[in-house]
């Protein structure tokens, strides 16, 4: 299979001023677009040329030598769900599934909104911070890189990209204000209770 970006589920300027159109230029254009590249680059005439996504990232997570094609794949994979995790006008309030689900395995809204910030600034570096399904109980996790839930065994539901290309334009150093923007304006919640509903 030869890999494509994806467009965006909205237009670039939809975003703003929680995410600017120049982030999603660059985010979306140039970032997303090179890990795209790069898998169908080193993907190719290999034993994974025409393979699924998700069948390359599962055999490549953990395989020394098949680091660099992992590393795109499960980028591909996070920017993928981390563009319909948003929309114009998101956070708010969620749907009571949702909602009830956090507040019985999370401990509630607020308390599951400060563990994301938490997981999200406490990544050392480059990564992601997850909602994520684990043996049938929400969790919030973090990963390095493009480490992502479908390479751990996990069902990803919601994906925050905490790679400095994804707020310093906005933000600068301050990443627990971009979490907080995310969580409070950007999310699209009925995407993420679609995900729960499939879990
Ligand atoms: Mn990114």
């Amino acid at each position: 299979m030869t890999f494509t970006l994806p467009d965006l589920p909205y237009d670039r300027t939809a975003l703003a001023p929680h995410m600017s159109a120049e982030t999603l230029e660059f985010h979306h254009g140039k970032h997303h677009q090179a890990y795209v590249n790069a898998l169908n680059d080193l993907t190719k005439g290999t034993d994974l040329a025409g393979k699924s996504l998700d069948d390359i990232v599962k055999a490549t997570y953990g395989k020394e030598d098949r680091q660099a094609i992992f590393n795109n794949a499960g980028q591909h994979w996070n920017h993928i769900l981390f563009w319909q995790c948003m929309k114009p006008k998101g956070g708010g309030a969620m749907p009571g599934e949702l909602e009830r689900r956090i507040k019985a395995d999370l401990g509630g809204v607020d308390k599951f909104k400060e563990e994301f910030v938490k997981a999200g600034v406490g990544q050392f570096g480059s990564g992601w911070c997850w909602l994520v399904v684990n043996k049938g109980k929400l969790a919030v996790t973090k990963t390095p890189n493009g480490v992502n839930p479908l390479a751990l065994g996990q069902h990803g539901l919601l994906g925050c990209d905490v790679w400095e290309h994804s707020y310093y334009l906005d933000y600068r150093n301050r990443r627990p204000d971009y979490i907080k923007a995310f969580l409070e304006h950007l999310v699209n919640w009925e995407f993420v209770a679609q995900r729960l509903a499939k879990a």
